[in-house]
């Protein structure tokens, strides 16, 4: 399989300028682990630098999460700002350079355009802004994302590690997206969940169910953990569905919602009925995956206009709106599709 995205992640609080500076550090440390040409690594900096000074200004406080990712074996940097400040009235004004209101949250989404690739912003008055946008090396024409996908995984504050973990591999007219959060938290959880992926990886090829039982053994001598995969078949519309324990799950299209099945138990411990059900995953429709660091009684409708929009604003929103605050988190959103 090719298109492994990567896991590697940072997440940056900003509550003062320091945390500006901050973010611009942890952001270009990441970039420097995908080598990005000097000039794309000088407009990322300057981009999250941006980002992060209106999360400050105009918020108070807010985060930047980075990310890698990687499109036809190139890699670059997706950089999303979250925060749950004002909002910006007028997003589409804001974008146009030049535009006037210098000082108001969005003056300076123009100059941040110019410097990134698919910029894209969510905003509602009182309801906070969410930005994203990527940089890529400038020697490489990058395609179009046929499936866009969004993630955010983290640890429980005070823990170092995460004991959630994810992979999405791509291959041969399918797509195997996995989700698993180790038992508990801290270092005995992400053992469990590292082993889970690594299984996975090994057996990505074969079907969900019996991705689903290597997972199970693998996971023996562990401390155990919930799984799910979705086995993903874009062009024939299809979604093949296995998991174990705390793994909600649901396909989005059209206003409507359906949410999957999973059967109760521990991996690596106790299982008593490995099962996959089919679902329909029609072209556009979201596929939400997240473990039970995020509350499951979230409603999209509550974000006008997400559901169309790149699913890393999907998985933002999740994220800054209904992380439980006790746990390890992991949100996923993918489209069967691009990005907006
Ligand atoms: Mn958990």
């Amino acid at each position: 399989m090719s298109g492994t995205s990567s896991a590697r992640q940072r997440i940056i609080d900003i509550s003062d300028a320091s945390g500006v500076a901050e973010a611009r550090r942890s952001v270009a440390d990441l970039a420097a682990t995908v080598q990005l040409d000097e000039v794309a690594a000088g407009e990322l900096a300057l981009a999250v630098t941006e980002a992060g000074s209106n999360v400050f200004k105009h918020a108070g406080r807010g985060r930047i999460v980075a990310r890698v990712i990687e499109r036809s074996s190139a890699l670059g940097v997706e950089v999303v700002a979250i925060d749950k400040g004002p909002g910006i009235a007028n997003v589409s004004a804001s974008m146009r350079d030049g535009h006037s209101t210098s000082g108001t949250p969005g003056s300076g989404l123009g100059a941040l355009r110019r410097v990134t690739s698919d910029l894209e912003v969510w905003s509602r008055p009182g309801a906070g802004t969410l930005v994203r946008f990527e940089v890529w090396p400038k020697a490489r024409s990058v395609p179009a994302e046929a499936l866009a996908s969004g993630v955010i995984c983290a640890e429980k504050s005070g823990e170092d590690v995460c004991g959630d973990g994810w992979t999405v591999l791509q291959g041969r007219g399918r797509v195997v997206v996995f989700v698993v959060d180790g038992l508990g938290h801290g270092p005995e959880a992400a053992a469990a969940a590292r082993i889970a992926i690594e299984t996975v990886e090994r057996n990505a090829q074969r079907n969900a169910s019996e991705i689903i039982d290597a997972v199970h053994s693998a996971l023996r001598p562990t401390r155990g953990a919930a799984a799910a995969v979705a086995l993903l078949q874009p062009e024939s519309e299809l979604c093949v569905y296995c998991g174990i324990g705390n793994i909600a799950a649901s396909i989005r299209g059209a206003g409507a919602s359906r949410s999957m099945v999973s059967h109760n138990g521990t991996l690596g411990h106790q299982v008593r009925k490995v099962q996959e059900f089919q679902y329909p995953f029609p072209k556009g429709s979201l596929l939400i995956m997240h473990s039970d660091g995020i509350a499951t009684h979230w409603d999209l409708a509550a974000y006008p206009g997400i559901e169309s929009r790149h699913p890393a604003l999907v998985s933002a929103a999740l994220y800054r709106d209904h992380n439980r605050g006790r746990d390890d988190i992991t949100v996923l959103a993918l489209r069967n599709g691009g990005g907006a």
